[in-house]
């Protein structure tokens, strides 16, 4: 039982070396089937009403789940949006079922795509700051996700995670 015990403490040990590049830009989370990777906002000039939130979620799971929404220290409102191309104008509308994410997946959201929009912003955010999001999902639950205030992207280079425009 004791060996047990410090296998495992060894393997966790590896796991959080094994992720700490990626958590000095940007915190991660896991709740139950999913992971979140790469959590981001876009950084505000003073006085915006909103802001938009980008992140990855990967569905290890068999089951599908749905982001439905949550909530962000800052804002009055945080919902999913899609974002589409109509007439030659992006477009973006509330997902009022949530954005799928489906089983064995990865759901990237990034700028030009869907992503999750925080209205009645309360404070100008800055790059460099940390923003807890409380995220909801239908069928994992909630969980708070750390994410990091950005002006191009959670990652030096500024491109990871971003979504190509056609
Ligand atoms: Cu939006």
């Amino acid at each position: 039982m004791k060996v047990k015990r410090i296998g495992m403490a060894t393997v966790l040990s590896m796991a959080a070396l094994w992720l700490a590049p990626a958590a000095a830009n940007a915190e991660g989370a896991r709740i139950g089937d999913l992971m979140i990777t790469q959590p981001w906002i876009r950084a505000t000039p003073n006085g915006a009403p909103t802001a938009a939130a980008y992140l990855t979620i990967i569905n290890r799971g068999a089951t599908p789940d749905r982001l439905l929404g949550g909530s962000a220290a800052g804002a009055k409102a945080l919902t999913p949006h899609s974002m589409s191309m109509s007439a030659g104008v992006m477009r973006m509308r509330v997902l009022s079922q949530g954005l799928d994410i489906p089983a064995g997946r990865t759901l990237t959201l990034g700028p030009g795509g869907d992503h999750l929009m925080l209205e009645g912003l309360t404070r100008a955010f800055r790059p460099g700051q940390s923003v807890p999001v409380r995220l909801r999902f239908a069928r994992a639950g909630e969980v708070t996700v750390t994410f990091l205030v950005s002006a191009s992207g959670p990652s030096s280079g500024g491109d990871m995670g971003r979504m190509k425009m056609p």
